[in-house]
């Protein structure tokens, strides 16, 4: 077995749980021999099928149970297994052992998701990302349940169930699936405007990421770090992916929901299966306890972010997801995350958001799965021992022995008895709280839009062009005109300019409102393309082939020694100088592919025009794109322009760029 899987205690102990039914005999649940399964029992060969018939009852009814409710919200998803790595001993902020030391490792199972699909739903749809941490730790399970995005729709949690009602399909026609452009979701945007930061986000390139190994990741929520002292800081977590933050064009996402609504996790799959394990730093940002009013928001509104210039990220280890699951159900799906798993150390704040979440995470397993138990399910158990008074309830599997299941007893001397908070028991940080029993929020919460608007500032060109086409898209979508008028008319408080473009294309009257919230103040950290990180590893590419190809070999190990990925793509499947191609062009889509090489010339006037579909495209997605041959393609696409390259090296530069955002003809 590898060294990894054996250093990791959380893949040792699923190794128990497996089962490999491989070459084995086919039995019942009951391990009864089957002799036969393709016919039921029936009286006479032409007859009714009979009561007797255990075999059928029991597969049948097996079959007929195995859907369980899809997650609430969060039901599309992927999974993977890894370690965390502590780069240094952070005791100087948190008591948490898992942090304590250099090079300590700590077993790990993220889940990836989108927000509003169902479970089938398409991966690149617009919507938030899902970013959720399991660490088996020795202390415990500890949960990191983020987002891809900082901020959130709203400010306290009892608005949730409004909000996720929005933006589902709408309750009398189930449409549309996995799309926040509808008149659901913008009416509620428009009345509760504590919405507009994030809806800048949401409407950023942020919400269509190229992969799951190039997005960032948030806690969104305020916690609390606390040392062994006792001493607190207020804390925000991130992940920091080592690939940087890419993402797709819209047009492209559009169109790879229907070539491939796995996109996403097929490339999480596929890289980790290849060796290319994606790897994420983990950091946060610390507020002192006594520094809590210091900032011109509150810290506690999850509608905020700290921005990074006034509240550095300080970065504490690094994350590498290097096993895919063996088994979706029993792994990805039974996978229960909790905000409220915690270990010592960690704590929470008063953030009105985190609040209810710490209700909401475990009451949500229970009907999902089915019962209190879920903890035993193997992928939620920790990998230290858990001991209590706990019993009972639908599946138990531990067989707890002796006849004590209460505290305090003299029978078993107290055991399991509590841990004194010197030992490693959880002890709650001591803050002291007074105030009135009232429903409000503080005033404090009030200002929607500065940061709304400190986001729209700290965008590149490009980044507010796709605000405002995806704004444009998105409103345009809304079919009740009143509620267009309102979106335009709040979002004049973030940006006139913005507002009245967004006024023209879907229609309505430029805002009312002259004014934007009167501040100039960026935060350059929140945009994508200010700072990119470039490289060419494990980008994926094209090669379209054939006969006529040359240096195959040679171009091969070129893109390789870059750690590309290379899929061969001809007019047929066959083999060409030794490779046999991947795909056809008609098994494969240029939407799939972060560049394009065309290496064969053809004549087949057919062909032809399924090549000049995959030039147009990587041309329309600002994509590099290599003509190692001239092919008789559309007009727009010349050598020259930017991004259309005619030599290997060429290609390899444009393609550590990415996308080439100056074609004044492209659509994406
Ligand atoms: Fe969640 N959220 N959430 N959420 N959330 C769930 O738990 C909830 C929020 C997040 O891969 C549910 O097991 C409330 C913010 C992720 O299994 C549920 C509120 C953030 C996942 C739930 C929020 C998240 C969930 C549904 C507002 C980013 C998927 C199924 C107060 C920090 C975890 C489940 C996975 C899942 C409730 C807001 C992230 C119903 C009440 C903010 C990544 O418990």
């Amino acid at each position: 077995m590898e060294e990894f899987y054996m250093s990791n205690k959380k893949l040792r102990q699923l190794e128990a749980y497996k089962v490999d039914d491989n070459n084995k005999p086919l039995s019942t649940n009951q391990g009864l021999l089957v002799s036969e399964d393709e016919h039921s029992l029936k009286i006479g060969s032409r007859g009714p099928t009979i009561m007797e018939d255990f075999h059928f009852r029991e597969k049948m009814t097996h079959f007929d149970h195995e859907r369980i409710p899809e997650r609430v919200v969060h039901a599309r998803g992927t999974a993977a297994h890894g370690v965390f790595e502590c780069y240094e001993d952070a005791s100087d902020i948190t008591k948490a052992n898992f942090l304590s030391a250099k090079g300590k490792q700590t077993p790990v199972f993220v889940r990836f998701s989108t927000v509003a699909g169902s479970r089938g739903s398409a991966d690149t749809v617009r919507d938030v990302r899902g970013f959720a941490t399991k660490f088996y730790t020795e202390e415990g399970n500890y949960d990191l349940v983020g987002n891809n995005i900082p901020v959130f729709f709203v400010q306290d949690a009892i608005k949730f169930p409004d909000f996720v009602h929005a933006v589902k399909p709408e309750p009398h026609n189930e449409i549309p699936q996995a799309q926040s452009a509808h008149d659901t979701f913008w009416d509620f945007i428009a009345n509760n405007q504590e919405s507009a930061h994030m809806v800048m986000w949401h409407l950023s390139d942020r919400a269509i990421p190229r992969s799951y190994r190039m997005m960032e990741g948030f806690g969104v929520n305020t916690y609390r770090f606390v040392n062994a002292a006792g001493k607190s800081h207020f804390v925000k977590f991130h992940w920091k992916p080592k690939l940087g933050v890419h993402s797709l064009v819209w047009d492209e996402a559009q169109k790879i929901a229907g070539k491939d609504p796995d996109f996403h996790r097929r490339d999480l799959y596929e890289n980790i299966e290849q060796g290319n394990f994606p790897e994420y730093e983990l950091g946060v940002q610390l507020i002192a306890e006594e520094d809590e009013f210091k900032f011109d928001f509150d810290i506690l509104d999850p509608t905020k972010i700290w921005p990074e210039e006034e509240v550095p990220v300080r970065i504490l280890g690094k994350m590498i997801l290097n096993k895919n699951v063996d088994n979706f159900f029993a792994e990805t799906e039974q996978v229960a995350f909790h905000v409220g798993h915690v270990v010592p150390g960690i704590d929470f704040s008063n953030d009105p958001l985190l609040q209810g979440r710490l209700f909401s995470y475990t009451d949500t397993q229970l009907i999902r799965l089915g019962g209190p138990n879920f903890h035993e399910l193997p992928i939620n158990r920790p990998v230290c021992p858990f001991h209590n008074n706990q019993r009972d309830g639908y599946g138990r599997q531990t067989i707890n022995v002796g006849p004590v299941s209460y505290h305090k007893n003299s029978i078993q001397q107290n055991t399991p008895s509590p841990v004194s908070p010197n030992d490693g028991g959880y002890e709650h940080y001591q803050e002291k709280v007074e105030g009135v029993k009232i429903r409000a929020r503080s005033k404090s919460f009030e200002d929607h839009f500065s940061q709304a608007r400190m986001f729209w500032l700290s965008m590149t060109d490009i980044e507010k062009e796709h605000i405002l086409k995806a704004f444009s898209f998105e409103v345009g979508k809304v079919t009740r005109v009143d509620i267009r008028q309102q979106v335009v008319d709040m979002f004049a408080n973030v940006d006139v300019d913005l507002a009245t473009q967004l006024a023209m294309n879907v229609g309505v009257q430029p805002p009312k409102i002259k004014q934007h919230v009167q501040i100039n103040k960026t935060s350059p950290a929140v945009s994508m393309y200010a700072n990119p990180i470039f490289s060419t590893e494990t980008k994926k590419v094209a090669m379209i082939i054939n006969e006529t190809t040359e240096d195959l070999a040679q171009i091969m190990n070129a893109l390789k020694a870059q750690k590309i990925t290379v899929e061969l793509v001809s007019d047929k499947q066959q083999t060409i100088l030794g490779f046999t191609v991947d795909h056809t062009m008609d098994t494969t889509s240029p939407v799939l592919y972060d560049g394009v090489i065309i290496a064969g010339k053809f004549n087949n006037p057919k062909t032809k025009n399924k090549l000049n579909h995959f030039i147009d495209e990587t041309y329309n997605h600002y994509k590099p794109l290599a003509l190692l041959v001239q092919p008789n393609s559309t007009q727009q696409v010349q050598p020259g322009d930017e991004g259309i390259v005619q030599t290997v090296e060429s290609f390899i530069e444009a393609l550590r760029i990415g996308r080439h955002w100056n074609r004044a003809t492209a659509i994406g």
